[in-house]
């Protein structure tokens, strides 16, 4: 028998255990151990099978990196067929997480018990695929229709007690595994339990009927707009509501194999293996660990600070919230309690979690309290003198070993660092708004910053549950430097004859989860308008980038705060309409500057879009700002609403063809004559060279 899976007698039970580090995943030696050990099993004269697992978790699903590759037999489903036709029960013991495949795998078994502490879920969803073990057949016969799309369509993992509340599962244990497991199997051999099929359970009537699908459907469309597979799992529980279950189950596994090959997989496994890679800081000293941080300062109790404290507290680490008086530091914790309310208003968390989330966030004016913090974080007005400022008081208070961050979005943090005695000690965190619920945080590297401090950077930002991406001092960091050429477009269309509401969706059709005009009013356009003021008419650049702005601005038009911007909102629904005054002002802007307005197509619109995004974000790379291609991707997907099917900016160019690419860039620049549209030089290099951006990565190394 394989490494991976063991086969051996305990009394009357034979109980397989798959060692597999670190996850368990399903590789086909796993799954051509367990087939040998049911098979094993079959034959010998034990009274129920267990299947355990070693490490730190159950099984957590298909080996993702075996997709978009042929699959070798026996698949899956075949060993979980031969699970299920086992002649005697089959019982799952879960600890840690059993996802995906895993969790298909116990729900071939006849008998599923956890540990309290356990997950189990469906996450396939995430990364654009669908359940292909049988998932989607076996949950709506245990669980319903309603319970079974919610699970699957989500992704969510569902704790051990609300498992067993649910149907998933059939027991909690209280003890440790493997002896707990083999206790309660021994139960169900003296409780004559047999063995307990589900694909011969009937989906509960009343649970869903044609009219719930078309609900789901019509919802999905909405919630997970431009995404495939959650629409194909609703198809699948259909043909599970209405055919034999095998004919489910061969309808399940196609729907599931044309989902490996979809684009939205590959982008969305290609997050997957980012987010992870994200945290893997290059060049660093092997020897630098984190330091420990059990509590967190936090200057400024705005949003920004106050949605910083939030994140912390809810994965359970204290914050002192420092504000300079106490009128401010009231409303930030009055802001923080209604927050808090409103989620537990939505059902989304306990009143009681609620609660003690809050309770760890304590107020303070005085910055003497913060002496003890392991981590100071910055959230202050964006201006070098006020910061210097907190960083030369914060030098000053702040225990030696202290992490000092800033929150700054485009000041430059040597600068700041500058300010203080331990320059090694600073560094950038930049989260953005509102910071409780946004994962992306850019961990910002100054020439001093030391290697242990990146270190607990990363981890930390792990640990709040945030997608935290490594970037080098500039203007705007990763994110919003290119943004600052998005945001350059949008202007330019508009002045060159494209309305905002087409602008916008151009950008929404590709999947952009608000377009630039929308996400101006949002913000609000005064904001640009001050920083500019403070400019020099030569670091403001080209007027027509920033003119139409300005004279919305100048209209008293601030966006949806005064219930106009570039469009107009009624002001009890805040929806959003195409305003024909903007028009005019546009229109006037063009005659002024001497631009002759013309229509515009949507391709053109989206193109000079995104790929200002994708030719700023290789002079990103080649600048050494951010450490890979997939950093980059991480931080538009989940800063900036790019579609996360579509894999972020980079991924998007590698798939369109980095020639096809540099040849549209270079078209940009003839029709402009602007020089910004000539392909970064990386990106010419490679062309030039026939590489792809991995290969690239690889020459890195
Ligand atoms: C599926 O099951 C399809 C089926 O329906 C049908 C099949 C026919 N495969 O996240 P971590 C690696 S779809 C390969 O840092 P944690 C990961 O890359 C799958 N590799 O740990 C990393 O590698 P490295 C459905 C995997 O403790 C290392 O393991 N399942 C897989 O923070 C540690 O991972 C999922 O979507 C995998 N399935 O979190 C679950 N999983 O060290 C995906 C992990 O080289 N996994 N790796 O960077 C997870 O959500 C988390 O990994 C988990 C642990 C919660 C399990």
């Amino acid at each position: 028998m394989s490494m991976l899976v063991k086969y051996e007698r305990i009394d009357e039970l034979g109980v397989i255990t798959i060692s597999n580090p670190p996850v368990n995943a399903l590789s086909h030696g796993v799954r051509s151990g367990i087939l040998e050990a049911v098979t094993q099993a079959q034959a010998d004269d034990s009274k129920a099978i267990v299947i355990l697992c070693e490490g730190r978790t159950f099984v957590a699903g298909a080996d993702i990196s075996e997709f978009g590759k042929p699959i070798q037999e026996p698949s899956l489903p075949q060993v979980n067929a031969a699970i299920e036709a086992s002649v005697k029960p089959v019982i799952a013991a879960i600890h840690g997480t059993a996802l995906g495949g895993g969790f298909e795998l116990t729900l071939s078994c006849h008998y599923r018990c956890a540990v309290p502490s356990a997950f189990v879920g469906l996450p396939e969803v995430t990364l654009g695929l669908l359940p292909g073990a049988g998932g989607t057949q076996r949950v709506p016969r245990l669980i319903g229709v309603k319970a079974a799309l919610d699970m699957m369509t989500s992704g969510e993992k569902v704790p051990a007690d609300r498992a067993r509340d649910l149907g998933l599962i059939d027991r909690v244990l209280e003890g440790d595994l493997p002896e707990a497991a083999l206790d309660y199997a021994r139960d169900c051999v003296a409780g004559g339990l047999g063995v307990r099929r589900i694909r011969d359970m009937q989906i509960p009537v009343d649970s869903g009927d044609e009219q719930t699908l078309d609900a789901y459907r019509k919802q999905l469309s909405k919630r997970k707009r431009g995404q495939e597979a959650p629409q194909r799992i609703v198809d699948c529980v259909e043909t599970a509501l209405n055919k034999p279950f095998d004919e489910g189950l061969a309808f399940e596994r196609a729907q599931f194999v044309e989902c490996t090959q979809s684009g939205q997989s590959a982008a969305l496994r290609h997050l997957f293996f980012a987010e992870r890679q994200a945290l893997k800081v290059r060049n660093l000293n092997p020897d630098a660990s984190a330091r420990e941080i059990s509590r967190v300062g936090i200057i400024g109790a705005g949003t920004m600070g106050g949605g910083i404290a939030m994140a912390f507290a809810n994965a359970g680490i204290p914050v002192t919230l420092l504000e300079l008086n106490q009128d401010g530091l009231d409303r930030g914790l009055a802001l923080i309690a209604k927050n808090y309310g409103r989620t537990v208003t939505r059902g989304k968390l306990s009143a009681s979690e609620a609660s003690s989330r809050q309770a760890l966030i304590t107020g303070s004016t005085n910055y003497e309290d913060l002496g003890a913090v392991d981590l100071v974080i910055e959230a202050v007005f964006e201006s070098m003198d006020v910061k210097k400022q907190v960083f030369r008081r914060l030098d000053e208070v702040c225990r030696t070993g202290a992490i000092l961050a800033t929150n700054t979005s485009y000041l430059d943090v040597n600068e700041i660092a500058a300010a203080t005695s331990r320059p090694e000690d600073v560094v950038g965190l930049h989260f953005f708004s509102p910071a409780n619920i946004m994962r992306l945080l850019e961990v910002v590297q100054a020439e001093h910053t030391a290697d242990d401090v990146i270190v607990t950077a990363m981890a930390l930002g792990k640990r709040i549950r945030k997608v935290p991406v490594l970037a080098g001092v500039c203007y705007g960091f990763i994110g919003n430097r290119m943004l600052r050429q998005y945001a350059k477009e949008a202007q330019l269309c508009m002045i060159e004859g494209a309305a905002p509401d087409q602008i916008d969706g151009a950008l929404t059709d590709f999947g952009m989860a608000m377009g630039p005009l929308a996400v101006g009013d949002l913000a609000g356009l005064d904001i640009g308008y001050k920083a500019r003021q403070a400019l020099t008419d030569e670091q403001k650049g080209d007027p027509r980038t920033y003119c139409i702005a300005d004279a919305l601005v100048e209209m008293g038009r601030l966006g949806q705060k005064t219930g106009a911007g570039y469009y107009r909102y009624n002001p009890e629904t805040r929806a959003r309409s195409f305003d024909p005054e903007v028009l005019e002002v546009i229109r006037c802007e063009a005659e002024r500057h001497g631009v002759v307005q013309r229509t515009l197509n949507n391709e053109e619109i989206l193109d000079r879009h995104i790929l200002a995004l994708v030719n700023e974000g290789f002079r990103i790379l080649e600048e050494g700002i951010a450490q890979r291609p997939g950093d980059i991707d991480l931080v538009y997907v989940h800063g900036y609403g790019f579609p996360s099917y579509r894999g972020g900016p980079m991924f998007y160019a590698s798939q369109r063809g980095l020639d096809v690419v540099c040849q549209r860039l270079e078209a940009l620049a003839d029709q402009s004559g602007e020089r910004y549209w000539e392909p970064a030089p990386l990106l010419k290099q490679l062309v030039d060279q026939g590489q792809s951006l991995d290969d690239w990565m690889n020459n890195q190394r």
